[in-house]
């Protein structure tokens, strides 16, 4: 990068200013700031950008493109900063022209294309590959709306439209029209012999789509990398303009780039949803292809410089569509582009829930993507005749691609692709003895585990600057750059001095967040309190109800005894649930209740407090995750892949609550048995019950008098305006037998909160335990998981 000093950049700052708004400095909006800054960054970065996309071109390095259909960066200013080395140059020079650098960042606005884990742990990846000076780029979609904007209304969740893109467009993003592609879906195709007695698609009645590159840089930290994602928009191709004449054929088009995930409930929606998928997947493929022949190079041999990763079964048409250009437009023969697309592709799962596991009515498919379902079908019967007579047939019915009707693109990626992997150890070991055990035994070695990590710069550098300050000054500036010196801190973790110090520093996070939360909801909150803290997605195996039934019992506890003391505690929930799951909603109704019960008894005397954080979001996680004392991960075993929001916390400090689930099993390990606390029953006692079908929830609440009395107060009127959703929750808990096992767990998850609440008396003892965390939590850096994905998945470093 060119060099720059702070009178430089407060030179150019003002010249941005004056040029795009034709203002001075001092009359500008924060708005108008962050923008001219955000462009003085890009105009910063374009030589490394430049040079970097031309070495890649002229060392023909093999590039590896990251395929996801979520992508959740969240605000982009402070990390591009930090990457770039000039944090605190641009802080200072910003400074001197009274300029807060705080405000711009406040400015900007969450690019939240994502839902959550899953996108989330593709923006780490994005951070990470250009980190580490490997050629990955991501491919994925513009959305104009995001994630859903959460409301609490009344308690209940209200969904708005998070219209996150201004007008003019975002100001991270590069707009390349002369890259765009043009993708055919719809229509019928016919295959007619040629001379040479080739068989050639002819299509008839198709739509053609434009599609539209933005490209985003993403910054590698200090190493002057820069690398690219790349995301579609659609829009109306001149010559084709005579097939789309009513406003209405335009907004259906427009609709393929409008929101992420559209409902599915309906099959308008549906198709949406698969356009979307095959859109994204066509375009990043056709120009992926386009410049690898450049190269000049046989096509039969694009795996050796291209590696295509289908991230969660999404972007699984990637195996038919790379096959539909190798054969239809680059004329390779069956066997040698199946050996090559093979070789390409690689899918990571994400998920062992069995209704996440995408499928689609093979009538739906052959009316969008007629020509791939073509393909599909090809490779499905080269799948059986490749196996017919070696493996069971069973084996063969439950693998195969088209069953019934319908398309399972798990099988797809599985078959389609060389790699196949989970995402934590036990995830991977469930999904070879469990759910795709049948392919484990066709393709063993298919399978590898690739451990989830986190963006830990962001997660520490940037959300926890206090922190930072207190390691800087202990360890060395070393762990800013190489995350493993965090190891340096086990050396201090008795010395009482330091121990205060990190002591001061949480309080201090903490104050902010409950700043936060007496400016949003009017809530006085104690300091001095545990700050218990559980922030996801909302569904029924995450278990935010196993956590609401622990408080009930504090706050029945609290009401019996009025005089009685206990640890004080808040609460912290922040979730949002797809606004078709029922349940899920229920439960962030009976969380608002509960919250504003307890909230307003004074007769708790402050003990007890409960907060749902509206609109959890990337910047929220930036404001909580610092201020938490004790991470809630109590999913049931088994269930949660692998869970990244256990690593951010650990990163900042607080202890463990957990289940023996997802990557809390190699927290454990990192940390030893004695720094985090588990309970509940491990994935071998859920499976037991699974095999014995003997799990019965209603006699354990028969028989247990204080649980029994917990499961009641949602249906006796302890939590007001609850009637319905209280009943749907008893109904769950007991008439449909418990399916996440809440009752079973009960008991000792109350056990080891009272340990916590123990333990958080003596200071010292909890903050060593609170610096062991921060101490081992290098390893899981996003930088390490991706070198791993670089060097045995894509082969690319
Ligand atoms: C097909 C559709 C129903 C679908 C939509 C979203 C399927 C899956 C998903 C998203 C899954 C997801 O976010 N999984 C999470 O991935 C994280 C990153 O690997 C894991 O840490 C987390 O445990 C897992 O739930």
């Amino acid at each position: 990068m060119i060099h720059l000093t702070k009178e430089k950049i407060i030179e150019d700052f003002k010249m941005r200013l004056h040029e795009d708004f034709m203002i001075q400095n001092a009359e500008a909006t924060a708005d108008e700031r962050f923008i001219a800054l955000a462009k003085l960054i890009k105009c910063y970065v374009m030589p490394d950008w430049l040079r970097h996309r031309d070495e890649i071109v002229k060392e023909q390095k093999k590039t590896a493109y990251y395929f996801s259909i979520e992508f959740l960066p969240g605000k982009m200013l402070q990390t591009n900063l930090l990457n770039l080395g000039i944090y605190d140059l641009v802080q200072e020079a910003l400074a001197d022209l009274d300029v807060d650098l705080m405000d711009l960042v406040a400015a900007e606005r969450d690019m939240a294309l994502g839902n959550g884990g899953l996108g989330r742990l593709a923006s780490c990846f994005m951070d990470s590959l250009p980190t580490i000076g490997a050629p990955g780029f991501g491919n994925g979609i513009r959305y104009k709306y995001g994630l859903f904007k959460q409301k609490i209304v009344n308690g209940y969740q209200v969904e708005l439209p998070d219209a996150w893109l201004p007008s003019d467009g975002n100001v991270w993003e590069t707009k390349k029209p002369h890259a765009a592609v043009d993708v055919k879906i719809y229509g019928n195709v016919y295959l007619v012999p040629q001379e040479n007695g080739d068989l050639k698609p002819v299509y008839e009645n198709v739509k053609t789509l434009h599609a539209v590159p933005y490209d985003i840089t993403q910054i590698g930290f200090n190493n002057n990398v820069v690398n690219n994602l790349r995301l579609w928009d659609v829009e109306i191709p001149e010559k084709y303009e005579l097939d789309y004449p009513t406003l209405a054929d335009r907004r259906r088009i427009e609709d393929i780039t409008s929101v992420l995930y559209p409902d599915d409930a309906t099959r308008e929606g549906k198709s949406l949803r698969l356009i979307q998928e095959y859109f994204m997947v066509s375009a990043g493929l056709q120009t992926i292809v386009k410049s690898y022949a450049k190269m000049g190079l046989p096509m039969a041999q694009i795996h050796e410089k291209v590696a295509v990763h289908i991230n969660d079964t999404h972007p699984a048409m990637a195996v038919p569509e790379l096959m539909r250009i190798l054969i239809d437009d680059y004329n390779l023969e069956w066997e040698v582009a199946w050996a090559t697309t093979t070789q390409v592709m690689s899918y990571t799962n994400h998920t062992v829930l069995s209704e996440a596991l995408e499928k689609w009515d093979a009538d739906l498919f052959k009316e969008i993507v007629p020509r791939i379902y073509q393909i599909v079908g090809e490779i499905d019967r080269q799948f059986v005749k490749t196996w017919a007579g070696k493996v069971e047939a069973a084996i063969i019915d439950r693998t195969r691609v088209i069953q019934n009707g319908q398309i399972h693109m798990a099988n797809l990626s599985i078959i389609g692709g060389h790699s196949v992997n989970g995402v934590a150890k036990l995830h991977t070991e469930l999904l070879i003895e469990d759910v795709l055990k049948d392919f484990y035994l066709l393709y063993p070695e298919k399978f590898n585990n690739k451990t989830n990590g986190i963006a830990q710069r962001r997660w520490s550098q940037i959300a926890n600057p206090d922190m930072s300050a207190l390691l800087d000054k202990q360890i060395g500036k070393g762990w800013r750059s190489n995350v493993h010196e965090l190891s340096k801190l086990e050396a201090f973790l008795d010395d009482p001095t330091i121990q205060h110090d990190f002591y001061q520093v949480k309080q201090a996070n903490k104050q902010r967040l409950a700043d936060y939360v007496k400016k949003t909801q009017g809530i006085d909150l104690p300091i001095h309190a545990i700050f218990d803290v559980q922030v996801k997605r909302l569904h029924a195996y995450k278990r935010q109800l196993l956590n609401v039934m622990h408080i009930i019992k504090l706050y029945q506890d609290l009401k019996d005894d009025p005089t009685l003391d206990i640890t004080p505690r808040v609460f912290f929930f922040g979730a949002k649930a797809a606004p078709g799951y029922h349940f899920a909603k229920s439960v962030i109704k009976i969380i608002n209740e509960l919250a504003n019960l307890i909230n307003h008894d004074e007769s708790l005397r402050n003990q007890l407090k409960v907060v749902f954080l509206e609109n959890y979001n990337v910047s929220l996680a930036e404001l909580i995750v610092p201020a938490a004392d004790v991470s809630e991960q109590i999913s049931t075993a088994g269930k949660e892949a692998s869970g990244t929001s256990n690593m951010k916390f650990m990163l900042n400090g607080a202890i463990t609550l957990a289940t023996l689930d997802g990557a809390n099993i190699e927290i454990k390990d990192a940390v030893g048995e004695d720094n985090i606390v588990i309970f509940g029953m491990d994935k071998d006692a859920v499976y037991d019950h699974y095999a014995r079908h003997d799990y019965n929830s209603r006699q354990i609440y028969d028989n247990n008098p204080r649980l029994k009395r917990v499961v009641d107060a949602f249906t006796d009127g302890t939590i007001p305006n609850t009637h319905y959703e209280g009943y749907e929750i008893w109904d769950a808990l007991i008439s449909y037998n418990d399916e996440y096992f809440l009752l079973e767990d009960f008991d000792d998850y109350v056990a080891k909160q009272a340990y916590i609440s123990e333990l958080y008396k003596d200071k010292n003892a909890w903050q060593a335990k609170a610096m062991k965390n921060i101490a081992n939590s290098g390893r899981f850096t996003s930088d390490d998981t991706i070198e791993l994905y670089a060097r045995e998945i894509w082969g690319i470093l």
